[in-house]
């Protein structure tokens, strides 16, 4: 009921905010801004020059000082107006009209709190192989035990014949499905483990009310935790090598995780699976050392099991994982295949030298450093890597961190490839933020993101907005600069609703979000608002799923090609890569206090 009730007061406030029936439509962040942030809309369908009024919080009304700058869309040809609002630094909710439009920006000192926390709080929600109690309206039964999950012939080993039943519990759902993926796994957590180390005040405060809460482990590590002891039972114990999933045969139909049943396999190991799962296993050694009294062991068994799966990916480089050959039976779920390893290399090394300081891994990194920075994703860790040597590179006070923990080993000559290599890192990140920045003064949403057509695709939400402007957040620490603090926010503002389909992609927040993700929980729960806090895939132009699904696309325009439609996986999934992207990016801006 209480749901319902939510969902009419959205709906009315979209139809009666942002959407005339004389076509004008006003595009702004719809969660909120900071006191001393740019505040900018953009105006469809009428040249609002004159005609903006803003009423602030204690009632009197006052016009932008600058006039509209006009901006063509370069896919749609639509005529967009951005309009700088000028200085709204009191704290409140401020009404904006544009003619007969009106619509709200609520300016506040923590405008992020409740959306970070809500991005990281999803990664409870869909837990596997547990009762989830603490969900509210969301709780549910238990589901996917995986006690029972046979090894598939793919997998097999002489210790571990295909048929075996191993228990393989716990972990994350991925994503609208129920299968576990180790690639994508490892590079949700190694990335949520990024802005940890860079944020270590903020998260060693933040709460997510976790069964685990009442430890003295911050929550997000906690919560990385849940994964992680999944993640420990997909090696294989005689070698040492990763299996590349957990997973039905054929995706499940639109149940709950209790009335699934088909069995569950581990399958084929291979050598991106590994030497993602040796790179965060590296990574959490490190991170957890101090917690020992809430993990006793972890610590050590992690680093063991990191430079084993190392060792395994060296001896099986080319053991690419290759859906297509398996059979008995074949399986059709998602493939998270890949053509090369050197940036999983390059990841798994650089975490293994921080955490071990022996030089081979040191001169593994060196062999597989990438040309030039890109953002990171699921298919390329580059960017997990280059953090790792980004430390101690750049002198900074906004770095607090224990740096490159291996020093103490290094002679001069080890010493100076390192800082080489770190100092090469920066730099390259350097030029990608320059680059990334250039067009966003001049675009049609004044944002860095969104102006170029492979700004769109699966994933493109998170893959490129949030993780292009937690790369400048990055670049800012460690300039110790705030050159493209703006810029991030300018994405935060276009992922919240300043962009070209007026929706605020996360679910839960704002007044027009996505009320039918591609997510079998939030679809078969008889709950009508989905879990909040999960970011979608977003306009995605190829459309790879349009023949299954029974709607149509509203648009074929890239930044428009988005539908929210419960069967569109292709733009309209949710999935932990993506989530944990959102939750490095607001997490970090929830950070950021004097603004
Ligand atoms: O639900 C599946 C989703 O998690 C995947 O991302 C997507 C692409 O692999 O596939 C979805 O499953 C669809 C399948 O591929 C085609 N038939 C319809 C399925 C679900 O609606
Ligand atoms: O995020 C993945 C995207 O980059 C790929 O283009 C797409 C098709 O292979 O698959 C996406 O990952 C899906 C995975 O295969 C299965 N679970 C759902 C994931 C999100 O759609």
């Amino acid at each position: 009921m209480m749901n319902r009730l939510i969902l009419t007061f959205v709906a009315a406030c979209a139809a009666a905010g942002t959407m005339a029936q004389d076509g004008v439509e006003i595009r702004r962040n719809q969660v909120g801004c900071y006191p001393q942030q740019e505040k900018v809309i953009v105006v469809e369908g009428i040249n609002p020059s004159g005609k903006v009024r803003v009423t602030m919080p204690d009632g009197k009304t006052t016009k932008p000082k600058k006039g509209a700058r006009k901006a063509v869309s370069p896919w749609s040809g639509k005529t967009r107006y951005v309009v700088d609002l000028g200085d709204l630094t009191m704290p409140g909710r401020y009404v904006v009209s544009v003619g007969n439009e009106h619509c709200d920006v609520v300016v506040s000192d923590r405008p992020y709190a409740d959306i970070a926390k809500a991005s990281l709080r999803l990664f409870y929600l869909i837990r596997s192989g547990v009762t989830i109690d603490r969900g509210g309206a969301y709780n549910r039964p238990m589901g996917h035990p995986d006690t029972k999950v046979l090894v598939h012939n793919s997998a097999a080993s002489a210790l571990r014949p295909a048929g075996t039943v191993i228990s393989s519990p716990f972990g994350w759902y991925d994503a609208g499905d129920y299968n576990k993926y180790v690639v994508n796994s490892a590079f949700s957590i190694g990335l949520m483990f990024a802005a940890y180390e860079r944020q270590r005040e903020y998260f060693n405060a933040l709460s997510t009310d976790i069964p685990e809460s009442d430890n003295s482990t911050p929550d997000l590590l906690n919560e990385m935790m849940f994964n992680l002891r999944w993640l420990l039972t997909m090696q294989d114990p005689e070698d040492g090598g990763v299996y590349h999933k957990l997973t039905t045969p054929r995706f499940e139909g639109f149940v709950m995780p209790a009335d699934c049943h088909q069995p569950r396999y581990v399958v084929a190991k291979s050598v991106t699976a590994t030497l993602d799962f040796a790179a965060v296993m590296a990574d959490a050694a490190r991170l957890f050392e101090p917690y020992q009294q809430d993990y006793p062991g972890f610590a050590a068994t992690a680093a063991a099991v990191a430079e084993r799966a190392y060792r395994w990916a060296k001896e099986h480089p080319t053991a690419f994982y290759r859906q297509e050959q398996l059979t008995d039976p074949a399986v059709s779920t998602g493939t998270y295949g890949d053509r090369s390893a050197n940036d999983e290399f390059f990841w798994a090394a650089s975490a293994l030298y921080r955490l071990t300081g022996r030089q081979q891994y040191l001169e593994d990194a060196l062999a597989f450093a990438p040309q030039r920075y890109s953002t990171p994703s699921w298919g390329y860790v580059a960017s997990l890597g280059a953090f790792e040597w980004m430390e101690g590179s750049v002198k900074s006070e906004g770095v607090k961190s224990e740096g490159v923990k291996s020093e103490k080993y290094e002679d001069e000559e080890v010493k100076g490839k390192r800082e080489e290599l770190g100092k090469r890192m920066v730099e390259q990140l350097m030029t990608y933020c320059e680059e990334a920045v250039g067009a966003a003064a001049s675009s049609c949403f004044q944002a860095p993101y969104g102006n170029n057509a492979r700004d769109f695709g699966w994933g493109c939400l998170a893959e490129r907005c949030c993780c292009q402007a937690f790369s400048l957040l990055f670049a800012d620490q460690l300039l110790g600069s705030d050159r493209y603090r703006r810029y991030a926010l300018a994405n935060a503002d276009y992922l919240l609703g300043r962009n070209a389909t007026g929706y605020c992609y996360v679910t839960g927040f704002g007044d027009k979000s996505p009320l039918h993700p591609h997510h079998r929980i939030s679809a078969a729960d008889g709950i009508e608002a989905p879990f909040p806090g999960m970011l979608v895939g977003g306009p995605n132009p190829g459309q790879q799923d349009k023949h299954d699904i029974k709607a149509t696309y509203p648009s074929a325009y890239p930044d428009e090609s988005y539908i929210d439609d419960a069967e569109s996986y292709a733009s309209n999934e949710i999935a932990i890569n993506w989530n944990a992207s959102l939750v490095a990016f607001l997490c970090w801006l929830d950070a950021l206090r004097d603004i």
